[in-house]
């Protein structure tokens, strides 16, 4: 058969092991568990977008095993639930594990009735078990193991607890039988198609009520695999069905389940008493509610900009720029370097554009303790479950941009990095919102260094200059966010979203998370800051940045109005705007200033709205295409500098001192 799909990376062949499930249930800790291998675990919805493969030995045989995005239902809306519902049908997975939430069992077994219509062996796995203890919901897991057919586990994931039960299981599974069972007249075209498809031999029950449910990608996959004729075949029976019913068919194959899940449910759950927990259940009120809400959303800012700005940006960059680096690394290293008897060399490692003095004083003592910093704030946030609660109260801002709350979880993970964000943009539905929120996160979302530049160097100017910063890039996120839903074409989709209840953060795991997220800014950076010193110190002993300084002063230095040292720092933007960031927090912290408090806020501005980095327009061209990260850059660019101009000029007018 002809391969329709894209593949997946190379994994080792083998036995595999696909692990599904709704979104936010556990399956990336399970992931972890089973295979020691971290696999990003945040609490909301859509962490993972990609899928992420380890290897685990049980007994004498090696599995590989898979974690996939989360899915609603087996009818993807978005594109990361296509990559796991693609990967059932590619892979042949030799055991599916289904992880559900416990307290949410009636939504996981309708996705377990999808799934037993694979026919291949499947083990549901009853995770967050000890939050269904807590709201009093109590599982009879034998019987429901009888019923379905498949072994039914009871894990407390982050604890470990039933992993051994998990491993035991993944030996010897079983496939179990299909539950729901449809009006005679839809199982009939149910066969009619599945005896079509039999060629492929493979789950072809799920396949023909996938088709039948009407689902246009599939039918697209049929086409490629067995050709137009069987696809036209097919087409015809699922008309024939849908002219039949005056309902969709997919509502008629949906209520069937949740009828026959209902059943089930009703002879699995027992009822016991609730045990409250008051001051969770409390705040996670508050943080929704706008009363509430928006207050604590400002504390919580208000602990970011702490964190990051004054403890980042000010005590920790202080101590190792000042006293780690200027005190004893540098001089270390310049009384060493002075023995070379090159000067070239000399100003290259230990210069004004040193590799060592600057490449990597900028990239270890600046941007490391503000990103550190952030990184660590920030998985506390995720972790507890604050984020996806902003979707609510930001559903109304975002409509107005053509998108709807569920767009808060990308934009705000951008503070994180632009890049990483720029592929979470898949959890949402329509490409016009995806193509939207790429363009507003390398247009004006500061990543995690630029975000803690801006507050240190704030902090260092007037709250009036953060104010304004915050207001001018805000504002442009707004004005363009709002053209390009009008421009573009395409729809929007409706704010449905699931909000995990907070948790409190483990320790463990954001202490791993930070830590390899640290690693991956050292390894991304350190080779990128480098480069771009070299590069600089090579255009500065060749007379080619005087040249760009004096043919780019008509905008910095005219049109800005900043001094002619700016230009340096823009050229390192093209590479990392951390760097750039980092740049600026240089140039203002020397005695005395090189820029005065209005030319900082004006330069924020441009750095902040200017292009995104090398890797953030390398995910923009992988997932959009490179005509559209083209497009996008070609738009920004000028758009930075006009919008910097525009508040130079308004700023002059009206004589105003930040
Ligand atoms: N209390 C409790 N929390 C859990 C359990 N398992 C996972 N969690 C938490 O639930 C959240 C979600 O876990 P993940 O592993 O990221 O969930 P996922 O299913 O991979 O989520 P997506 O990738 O978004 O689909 C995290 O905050 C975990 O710490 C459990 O058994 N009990
Ligand atoms: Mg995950």
């Amino acid at each position: 058969m002809q391969e329709c799909h894209p593949r997946l990376p190379s994994v080792n062949d083998g036995p595999t092991v696909v692990l599904v499930g709704q979104p936010n249930v556990g399956k990336s800790v399970i992931f972890g568990r089973l295979t020691g291998k971290y696999a990003n675990v945040s609490n909301y919805p859509g962490t993972t977008v990609e899928i992420t493969t380890g290897t685990v030995s049980l007994g004498e045989r090696t599995f590989t095993v898979i974690d996939t995005p989360g899915v609603n239902s087996l009818h993807p809306h978005s594109e990361d639930e296509r990559v796991t519902r693609n990967i059932l049908l590619d892979r042949r997975p030799d055991v599916i594990i289904q992880v559900a939430a416990t307290k949410n069992i009636t939504r996981a077994l309708i996705l377990t009735s999808q799934l037993l219509e694979f026919g291949l062996p499947l083990i549901l796995c009853l995770n967050m078990s000890d939050e269904a203890d807590q709201a009093g919901i109590g599982i009879r897991y034998k019987e429901l193991s009888r019923l379905l057919g498949i072994d039914v586990i009871r894990t407390v994931a982050p604890e470990g607890e039933g992993l051994a039960a998990l491993k035991k299981a993944i030996l010897s599974p079983s496939a179990g039988a299909p539950q729901a069972t449809f009006s005679p007249y839809i199982e009939r075209r149910v066969d009619a198609v599945a005896a079509l498809l039999d060629s492929h031999g493979y789950c072809s029950r799920s396949l023909s009520v996938m088709l039948l449910s009407g689902d246009p990608d599939l039918r697209k996959w049929v086409e490629c695999a067995y050709g137009e004729k069987t696809r036209k075949r097919i087409g015809s029976i699922v008309r024939e069905v849908e002219r039949h019913f005056r309902q969709p068919t997919s509502l008629i194959v949906m209520k069937t389940r949740q009828a026959e899940v209902k059943k089930l449910v009703s002879r699995i759950v027992k009822k016991g008493e609730r045990r409250r927990s008051y001051l969770g259940e409390l705040l996670g009120r508050w943080t929704r509610e706008p009363a509430t809400g928006f207050p604590i959303f400002i504390l919580v800012m208000m602990g970011l900009y702490y964190l990051v700005g004054a403890i980042g940006a000010g005590v920790f960059v202080d101590f190792l720029e000042g006293t780690v680096f200027g005190g004893y690394i540098n001089p270390a290293v310049i009384s060493l370097v002075n023995h070379i008897p090159w000067e070239f060399f000399r100003e290259m490692l230990v210069g004004d554009y040193g590799l060592i003095t600057m490449g990597l004083t900028y990239a270890i003592a600046i941007v490391l303790p503000i990103v550190g910093m952030f990184f660590l704030a920030f998985g506390v946030l995720e972790d507890s479950g604050y984020l996806p609660r902003l979707a609510i109260m930001s559903n109304r801002l975002f409509r107005v941009i053509g998108l709807n709350g569920k767009a808060i979880l990308p934009m705000v993970l951008g503070l994180g990095c632009d890049t990483m964000a720029t592929m979470t943009a898949r959890i949402l539905e329509t490409r016009k919102e995806r193509l939207i929120v790429t363009i507003l996160l390398a247009l004006g979302v500061p990543c995690s260094a630029q975000l803690g530049a801006i507050l240190g160097l704030t902090m260092h100017v007037s709250t009036a200059g953060f104010v304004t910063v915050a207001l001018v890039v805000f504002s442009q996120l707004i004005i363009v966010g709002y053209a390009a839903a009008r421009i573009l074409p395409g729809s929007q989709s409706d704010f449905i979203f699931e909000i995990p209840p907070l948790r409190m953060p483990r320790i463990s795991n954001i202490v791993v998370k930070t830590y390899l997220r640290v690693i991956w800014f050292l390894r991304e950076a350190i080779p990128l800051f480098l480069i771009g010193t070299l590069l600089l110190f090579l255009a500065a002993e060749s007379g080619l940045l005087s040249i760009l300084e004096k043919a780019l002063s008509p905008i910095t230095t005219g049109w800005l109005s900043l001094p002619p040292e700016i230009t340096w720092i823009f050229i390192l933007g093209f590479l990392r705007r951390d760097y750039a960031a980092a740049g600026l927090f240089d140039l203002v912290r020397v005695d005395p200033p090189v820029l005065t408090a209005n030319q900082v806020v004006v330069a924020l501005v441009v750095i902040t709205l200017f292009v995104p980095c090398i890797a953030n327009f390398l995910v923009m061209a992988k997932e959009q295409g490179i005509k559209k990260a083209l497009a996008i850059v070609a738009f920004i660019l000028p758009f930075a500098f006009l919008i910097g101009g525009l508040l130079n000029l308004f700023l002059t007018v009206f004589n105003i001192t930040l």
